[in-house]
């Protein structure tokens, strides 16, 4: 099923029609209203008419989330307050928060974009909507809820927390799909299981995941725990929250991009030169509809690649891969490159090891070290330490092996490593510190 027809499955070149003069008036608008974007157009020397095609954009500077912080709180918005009927704010770990707003018509077209993901996913009006997501300011609760009533759905609004009344409306509601972040998901199937209720006894057939980083070994673990399909969403509060991009349950493999809103580029993180389709590199988007809060040229630091072959499913939006994780993620750890999701797939092959884990760095005599915590499968840790030790030093061996790192493991008990609401917290550096 495909919510939106004629616009997802839009042959190219009039999906690019579109694009280009949205994005046209797009540019017109925020250089009338935002002075940001309208002293930074005059800097470069480029006027919204200069653009003429759609690979002009590359003329255009970047804007960064330095740029917003730097207009914090309303500085970016193209609207006067009056007209602003939402704000969202992402918390973020440093800093000033990033606040976001959105028209009447933006959350309309936010609710679109939701049930055109929802669909995609494979959900029906008919579902029950299991909505795991925080409710606040982080846009994951609400955007999903508007989404699911868009489309007709009965949503459950049971946010995060509370894990173990979520068992009980979970066995009771029998909802059919369940949305959270993949972390929190684990974490439901663990209290569950606590509880003497087996996720293969509800009702849920799929889910949709996201907000944070996972990799498709992590997929494979929580469709098989959970006894679910489960599939990858993507979004950011800057560019309007969950449900830029989506897998669709047909094909699961790679994200389509909602490209009649959102214009994907991907650059070369370190000279900011515009990357062939394929390659892997920084996500960067313009959004081409919104009223309150136009990004242009907005790098996102997510890591990934976009794939313009034709899918399964009909969608001719492009489709980016599983975001392997956040530029300002990736550990240097004595010159290699790490992400966490690349030790999480590692992790995953291991089957002793539960997919609960965080990586440590800290600095030694001016060398880097990584430490990888992981909890050990139940049942296992009364075992002999020898034992453990081996075990350790096999995963030890694996990533040294697969992604040329040392790394030192430990095995943790069961229930050792905190676990997540919300997103996750993978790694503490305390090199920062
Ligand atoms: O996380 C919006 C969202 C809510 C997406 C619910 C999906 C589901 P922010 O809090 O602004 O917005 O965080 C955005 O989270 O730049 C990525 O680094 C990361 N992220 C989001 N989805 C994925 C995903 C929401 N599927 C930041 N895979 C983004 C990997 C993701 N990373």
């Amino acid at each position: 099923m495909i919510y939106d027809v004629e616009y997802e499955t839009m042959p190219r070149e009039a999906l690019e029609a579109i694009q280009l003069r949205r994005l046209k008036t797009t540019l017109e608008r925020v250089c009338a209203t935002v002075p940001f974007y309208r002293e930074r157009m005059a800097t470069a020397g480029i006027k919204p008419r200069d653009i003429q095609r759609l690979d002009d954009i590359r003329h255009i500077p970047f804007t960064t989330k330095q740029d917003l912080r730097d207009n914090y709180p309303f500085g970016m918005f193209a609207v006067p307050m009056d007209t602003v009927v939402r704000i969202h704010a992402s918390s973020g770990t440093t800093g000033q928060p990033t606040v976001v707003g959105y028209t009447a018509r933006d959350v309309n077209t936010w609710a679109t974009l939701m049930a055109r993901a929802l669909v995609a996913g494979g959900a029906t009006a008919n579902d029950i909507i299991h909505n795991a997501y925080g409710y606040g300011l982080f846009t994951g609760g609400l955007g999903v809820h508007y989404g699911a009533e868009k489309l007709g759905a009965s949503v459950i609004p049971v946010s995060g927390g509370n894990t173990r009344r979520q068992i009980l409306i979970m066995r009771d509601f029998k909802p059919t799909v369940i949305t959270a972040t993949p972390s929190y998901v684990l974490h439901l199937a663990e209290v569950a299981e606590e509880m003497g209720v087996s996720f293969k006894d509800l009702s849920f057939k799929f889910g949709i995941f996201g907000a944070e980083p996972w990799s498709e070994k992590m997929r494979q673990e929580i469709e098989r725990k959970l006894n679910i399909t489960a599939v990858d969403i993507y979004g950011l509060s800057e560019v309007i929250g969950p449900g830029v991009a989506i897998e669709c349950h047909e094909a699961k493999k790679g994200l389509h991009i909602f490209e009649d809103h959102f214009l994907p580029e991907i650059i070369d993180p370190a000279s900011g030169e515009v990357l062939p389709p394929g390659e892997t590199g920084e996500l960067v988007f313009t959004s081409l509809t919104k009223e309150a809060f136009p990004v242009i040229r907005y790098r996102t630091r997510d890591i990934t690649s976009l794939n313009p072959e034709p899918c399964v499913c009909g969608r001719t939006h492009v489709r980016m891969n599983r975001v392997s994780g956040r530029s300002d993620d990736m550990l240097i750890i004595r010159g290699v490159n790490v992400f966490p999701s690349q030790i999480e797939s590692i992790l995953m092959e291991t089957s002793e090891v539960a997919p609960h884990y965080q990586l440590v760095v800290d600095r030694e005599e001016n060398l880097d070290t990584l430490t990888v915590r992981v909890e050990v499968g139940e049942g296992l840790f009364s075992d002999e330490v020898r034992q453990l030790q081996a075990l350790e030093r096999q995963i030890s061996k694996n990533i040294k092996e697969t992604l040329g790192v040392s790394a030192k493991v430990k095995l943790v008990e069961p229930h050792t490593i905190q676990r997540s609401e919300g997103k996750a917290v993978r790694v503490i550096d305390n090199r920062k510190i």
